[in-house]
């Protein structure tokens, strides 16, 4: 099989173990993105997510994180349940991204099936799967890769799918077929996301962390200030606003075959005092296999109870 089948056939395996997107990209130094990562960091939009900046040489320059990378091959899944906040019976906001299971694992046992079945064809090979917590810029490369671009709410949008996809990547020391970069900008004259983000937290292609409620209910540790309190506009884990008012997703969002990412039923079906009432045990129960548990029980509480003042 030469370079070009090879890359077919992994292309065609990914689809079957459920990826919509799948794009490759030569592993190469991104000078222009490292460098909007030294300013983003310098400017202190991370807030408090001190990985971000301890990590920062490995996600700016793949060769710091992998040294032997001659490919990265990077997918898109798609998470739209065909559903809106409005299925809530709360008047508590819920993003969509985790109303089912853990992206993060379901993501990384299907790319960790897709990397054995490379390792079929080519047995010496070396290569990393990553989803999300590895130091690697995720979008950046999907950009690379011919995905989708970087919207000005700073999400990927694809022409087929808009935002509402997952990213994950396989990083080989192998070269492949590589594919075009997605290099048009089709956000245009376009400001909905920047307009509508509720605590102005972006400006054109950045985002300021500490502004942003889904930093705010994920990533936040201990009290809120005052000031942060009052942002959290009804949202007790992540936002989804930015996305919900983009035309992209408004025209494309396609609904997501994954059964994983449809509502628990309980995420579904609580009242806003069920959410009042949730105790550890239930908490624990509940998003045992869900990304909300980055939050832990008094990360969610917390947010729980500011909303609450708020009203
Ligand atoms: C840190 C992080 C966050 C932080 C910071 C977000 C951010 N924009 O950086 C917080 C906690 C706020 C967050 C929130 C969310 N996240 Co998040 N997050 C990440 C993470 C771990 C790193 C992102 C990163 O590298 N940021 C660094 C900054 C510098 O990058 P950037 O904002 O993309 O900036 C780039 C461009 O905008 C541009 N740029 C910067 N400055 C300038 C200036 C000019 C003039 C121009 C033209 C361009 C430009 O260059 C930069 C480098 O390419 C990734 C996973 C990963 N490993 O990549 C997931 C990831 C980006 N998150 C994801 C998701 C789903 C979300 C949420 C939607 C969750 C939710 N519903 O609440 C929100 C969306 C909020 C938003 N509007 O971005 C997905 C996005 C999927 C997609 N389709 O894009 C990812 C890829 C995880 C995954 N594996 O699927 N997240
Ligand atoms: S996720 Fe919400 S708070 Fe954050 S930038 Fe988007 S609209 Fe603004
Ligand atoms: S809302 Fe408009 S500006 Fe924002 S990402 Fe979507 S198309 Fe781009």
């Amino acid at each position: 099989m030469n370079t070009k089948q090879f890359s077919e056939t992994i292309k065609k395996k990914a689809h079957q173990l459920g990826f919509q997107k799948i794009g490759i990209a030569a592993a190469q130094s991104l000078t222009k993105q490292q460098s909007n990562l030294e300013t983003w960091l310098k400017n202190g939009f991370h807030a408090e997510m001190h990985w971000m900046e301890k990590r920062k040489d490995e996600r700016g320059d793949i060769f710091s994180y992998f040294p032997e990378a001659k490919t990265v091959i990077s997918v898109g899944m798609n998470y739209y349940t065909g559903m809106s906040e409005d299925i809530l019976s709360t008047s508590i906001n819920f993003s969509n991204y985790a109303w089912g299971e853990d992206y993060h694992s379901l993501l990384k046992t299907r790319l960790t099936e897709l990397l054995d079945f490379i390792k079929i064809q080519i047995p010496y090979i070396k290569g990393l799967v990553c989803v999300d917590t590895s130091p690697v810029m995720e979008k950046a490369w999907a950009q690379e890769a011919g995905i989708g671009w970087q919207g000005k709410h700073t999400n990927l949008i694809t022409r087929d799918y808009g935002s509402w996809l997952f990213l994950g990547e396989i990083i080989l020391d192998v070269e492949l077929n590589y594919d075009q970069s997605f290099d048009e900008d089709l956000c245009g004259s376009c400001t909905a996301c920047i307009d509508m983000c509720p605590t102005k937290a972006l400006d054109e292609y950045v985002l300021d962390s500490e502004k942003c409620i889904s930093y705010l209910t994920i990533e936040h540790r201990g009290p809120f200030s005052e000031e942060s309190q009052q942002k959290l506009h009804g949202w007790i884990y992540g936002c989804d606003i930015c996305q919900e008012v983009c035309p992209w997703n408004q025209k494309f969002q396609q609904k997501s075959e994954e059964m994983a990412f449809q509502p628990h039923w309980e995420v579904a079906h609580w009242t806003d005092d069920d959410w009042g009432n949730i105790d550890e045990d239930k908490f624990r129960k509940l998003f045992r296999k869900s990304a909300v548990k980055r939050t832990k029980y008094e990360g969610l509480k917390r947010n729980l109870q500011a909303n609450e003042s708020n009203t």
